[in-house]
């Protein structure tokens, strides 16, 4: 069973809910323009089931309707976690074992982003969804900059505090500010940082695709109902792994080996 529809009042009718915001005033005209809209959209029947004016000039609508699209879960593609998700105790004691040191995070908002809330929900000692944050990790080091960081400031942080990690918030998506954010701040890290000595770059907010690292040029993409024990244990898990020496194979001769 990989195909589903969604559902409203019984299981398969197709119903689905949106809601959306259209520059008119409130008239039975904007309405019927609400109606247009969601049948373009692919909803038939649709009715408005709540319209309320935003000022003399828009109007907000929520319109319910059936769809008759089928989704495909088979077909759904989500990046899963690829780490083992650890205590504050198990990540502390794989932290001293392999640097011998505490890992340093430095973490803010860059741009003009003010929202703080979401990053000091993983630093802030207090944490976030019953989790501590990273400053009660005994083994971290964290340096919160707090809102409004300029790139070249975050990336002199790092420098100056020789951080092993970057975490970088972005709430404010308008203009798609959040992505040109941070691929400049990726762009920064890679002039200043020689390839094997750039701290690892990881970027979080609520709308973020968690699929988009890469085309970001940052290590990892965290996104909404992010809880700071997943981020504690990955960043265990990929520093600690830089930080694991290799072993060389060590070559035997084929004489040898067949004596
Ligand atoms: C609180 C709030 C504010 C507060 C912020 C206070 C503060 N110190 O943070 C104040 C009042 C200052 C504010 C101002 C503004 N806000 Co505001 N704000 C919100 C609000 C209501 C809640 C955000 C929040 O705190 N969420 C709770 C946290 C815990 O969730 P989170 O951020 O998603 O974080 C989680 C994950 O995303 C993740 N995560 C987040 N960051 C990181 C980083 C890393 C490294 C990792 C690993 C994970 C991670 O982990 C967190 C825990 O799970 C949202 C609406 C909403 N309901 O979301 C609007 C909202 C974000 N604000 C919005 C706007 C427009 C503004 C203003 C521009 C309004 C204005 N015209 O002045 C200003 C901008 C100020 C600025 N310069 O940035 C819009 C943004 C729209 C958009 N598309 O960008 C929103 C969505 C409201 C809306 N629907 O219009 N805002």
């Amino acid at each position: 069973m990989t195909l589903v529809r969604p559902y409203g009042d019984t299981t398969g009718d197709g119903m689905v809910q949106v809601s959306f915001t259209l520059p008119l005033p409130h008239s039975k005209t904007s309405e019927g323009a609400a109606l247009q809209l969601a049948q373009k959209m692919g909803m038939e029947p649709a009715l408005v089931a709540h319209a309320k004016p935003m000022g003399p000039e828009f109007t907000f609508f929520v319109v319910y309707g059936r769809v008759s699209h089928l989704v495909d879960v088979g077909a759904v593609r989500v990046v899963e976690r690829d780490y083992p998700l650890l205590t504050p105790k198990e990540a502390n004691l794989a932290i001293r074992k392999a640097l011998r040191r505490r890992l340093v995070v430095v973490g803010g908002c860059i741009g003009t982003d003010a929202h703080t809330v979401g990053i000091d929900a993983i630093l802030n000692v207090k944490g976030w969804a019953g989790e501590k944050g990273l400053e009660y990790y005994r083994e971290l080091k964290v340096v919160n900059l707090g809102a409004q960081v300029s790139v070249p400031e975050l990336v002199e942080s790092a420098r100056a505090e020789k951080a092993d990690a970057v975490l970088v918030s972005q709430v404010v998506t308008q203009r798609d500010a959040h992505l040109h954010n941070t691929r400049e701040m990726a762009a920064a890290f890679r002039e200043a940082f020689p390839p094997r000595r750039r701290p690892l770059l990881v970027v979080g907010g609520p709308r973020f695709d968690e699929a988009g690292a890469e085309a970001l040029g940052v290590d990892r993409v965290f996104g909404r109902g992010t809880t700071p024990g997943e981020v504690a244990s990955y960043l265990v898990a990929r520093v600690v792994a830089r930080h694991t020496p290799t072993r060389p194979t060590t070559q035997t001769p084929s004489t040898e080996a067949s004596r």
